[in-house]
């Protein structure tokens, strides 16, 4: 059973709202259907970061979505989120764990020995990217690509999270490619219409 309830993995990136209010993004996202959503929001004020998560900690519970916070243990422990979602270079898996206890630990790999490392030192789930070309994050990887993905896939058994440049065009390929999920930031918040973005992922899901 994977610890994800959903084929899609929301992101809401403070950077990529178009201008409008977080709030209003996540109300679209969660009448579309999200079911797992992750806030995101890069160098931010502590303060700031944690009102805005207590926000969407409240918006996620009403509907039933799964809470994630990214890069930052306190954060996600102040706002009794879901879990974290941690990279390379934030706090190492071995030391966020005692602090997270059964919390979901999520983390960004882009190789197949990353990917491993995850599964090995206690990762609930690991993002692995990214896919396609993005244009939201300096990644510093190439494209990864499909049959990256399905090496990762026979080499590890925990759920895997594509992410990076995946849009409902080509989402169905990152989930016959064994990603359990597909996390996706700009497809669905480059819209006038982020609830119908949602949606158009959501109808292809298997
Ligand atoms: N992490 P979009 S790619 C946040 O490869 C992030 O780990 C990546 O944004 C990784 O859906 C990425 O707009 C950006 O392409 C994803």
């Amino acid at each position: 059973m994977s610890c994800l309830p959903s084929r899609l993995y929301a992101i809401v990136d403070t950077a990529q709202t178009g201008g409008r209010p977080l709030d209003s993004v996540v109300d679209a996202m969660l009448a579309g259907g999200v079911a797992v959503l992750q806030l995101r929001v890069k160098d931010p004020p502590a303060d700031e970061f944690l009102r805005m998560a207590l926000t969407l900690r409240e918006r996620t519970a009403r509907a039933g979505c799964l809470f994630i916070v990214n890069d930052r243990v306190d954060i996600a422990l102040a706002a009794r989120a879901d879990g974290v979602h941690l990279g390379q270079e934030d706090l190492p898996l071995d030391a966020a764990r005692p602090l997270v206890g059964n919390k979901l630990i999520g983390i960004s790999t882009h190789s197949l020995e990353q990917a491993e490392a995850a599964e090995r030192g206690g990762a609930d789930y690991i993002g692995f990217g990214p896919m396609f070309p993005t244009r939201t994050k300096e990644t510093g990887y190439a494209s990864r690509g499909l049959s990256m993905l399905e090496s990762v896939r026979r080499r590890v058994a925990i759920p895997i999270v594509a992410i990076g440049g995946i849009t409902a065009e080509n989402v169905a390929q990152t989930w016959e490619s064994g990603a359990d999920a597909a996390a996706m930031i700009s497809y669905l918040t480059r819209s006038d219409d982020v609830e119908a973005r949602v949606r158009s992922v959501l109808d292809r899901s298997p």
